[in-house]
């Protein structure tokens, strides 16, 4: 296979590890610092000159330094209208539409509504191999339930839909039937009113112990756990209940997956919207001590308890790796295996993971039905180098 070796040193490991998150406690399933005798197995297929640097607002995550929390300057990121600036102390959140009283509420007033903390891991719905995986991390938020700020504004009986519209706006070509309009838009996302009631949509101000960087959405974003990237709402501005299904084009548009389906024995076109994450692990790091390999890697679904992950080396069988206890529910979960007698030169290496339900991670042969290239959770097949 074609790429250059890349070397990750023993450092960058660290600065990307846990020692980053200051004064967070860790958790017991964290994973451990290198030992001196370990070393990383290099990777040979990432493209040449790969970075995780893509702009000044776009950035990978270099799966290689992967731990229980990303650093939140290691955060991927994206977006599509460049960062807005919000003053924190200025800052007021609009609930409009449908609700009893009409709000304008302050971060503190947000926090006086009880603050909790969500471990919640999320991938960009177009993360795939081509970009190394790497549209991908995981943190801690803290921030009120979406559930509390409705109960305090009042939802009206006829409310059906809850938009979040971010600060962030730009100049769209709308398009229809031929022609384009061009207007300004914010970005804007929205769920079903039983959605937003559940207890698990949550109003972050805050990331791994410190407020929230301008990258990942200051002062205020939507965490939707489970769900990947595109619903979770940065900048958030605005909360508007409405009746009407909101048809915006990052709702209804930007945001599609074509595939076939069987239904009732025909094989039908469907286009269904990107919401939950499709259950997905990629083996992120390999380790060598002495004759020991170890792979550590990652698991990403919609929360949906995970049965195994099993590691396949060199088309050998399928053997089971360890997923840790304990880890949290939206949380990605971090699974190692172990294996000794590699001879030098270049292997492979994939996983593959299975839920409680049964469902397993597809191989990319699985997903030929799926025409549009989001949502692409298919099992990715890595190289590394024995020297
Ligand atoms: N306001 C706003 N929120 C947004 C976006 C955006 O363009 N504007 N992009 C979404 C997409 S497509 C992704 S993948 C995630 C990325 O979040 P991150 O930058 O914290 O990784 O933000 C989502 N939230
Ligand atoms: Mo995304």
């Amino acid at each position: 296979m074609a790429g250059t070796t890349h070397e990750l040193t023993r450092r960058a490991i660290l600065r990307g590890g846990v020692a980053g998150l200051g004064l967070m406690a860790l958790p017991g399933w964290a994973l451990p610092a290198l030992a001196q005798d370990q070393q990383i197995v290099p990777f040979t297929d990432y493209p040449d000159g790969w970075k995780t640097e893509r702009g000044p607002e776009s950035r990978l995550f270099d799966i290689r330094t992967l731990d229980a929390f990303t650093p939140a300057d290691q955060f991927f990121t994206t977006q599509h209208l460049g960062h807005p600036t919000i003053d924190g102390a200025a800052f007021r959140l609009q609930v409009t539409g449908l609700v009893d009283r009409e709000a304008a509420l302050s971060l503190d007033d947000l926090r006086g509504l009880g603050q909790i903390d969500l471990d919640a891991g999320f991938e960009c719905s177009g993360n795939s191999a081509r970009s190394m995986q790497g549209l991908a991390s995981n943190g801690r938020w803290t921030g009120v339930r979406l559930q509390d700020v409705l109960r305090q504004v009042g939802v009206k009986p006829n409310a059906r839909e809850v938009v979040f519209f971010g600060a962030d706006k730009g100049t769209e070509e709308v398009e229809f039937r031929g022609r384009t309009y061009p207007v300004e838009q914010h970005y804007g996302r929205s769920i079903s009113i039983a959605q937003a009631t559940a207890p698990e949509p949550f109003l972050a101000t805050a990331l791994n112990g410190a407020p929230l960087t301008v990258h990942q959405g200051f002062p205020l974003r939507l965490i939707m756990p489970g769900w990947y990237g595109a619903p979770n709402v940065k900048w958030v501005a605005n909360i508007h209940v409405q009746e009407d299904p909101y048809l915006g084009k990052y709702q209804a548009r930007w945001y599609r997956t074509l595939r076939a389906e069987t239904i009732g024995g025909e094989q039908m076109w469907k286009e269904t919207a990107i919401t939950r994450m499709r259950l997905k692990s990629v083996v992120a790091r390999v380790t060598r001590q002495g004759d020991t390999l170890t792979a550590h890697g990652f698991v990403l679904n919609d929360g949906t308890p995970i049965r195994s992950v099993e590691v396949r080396v060199d088309n050998g069988p399928w053997t089971a790796a360890t997923v840790a206890a304990g880890q949290n529910t939206y949380a990605w979960k971090l699974f190692s295996y172990n294996w000794s007698g590699a001879s030098p030169g270049e292997h492979t290496i994939v996983s593959r993971a299975t839920d409680i339900n049964g469902g397993v991670q597809p191989t990319s042969d699985d997903l030929a039905t799926k025409k549009t290239f989001l949502e692409d959770n298919a099992q990715h097949e890595r190289t590394f180098m024995i020297g």
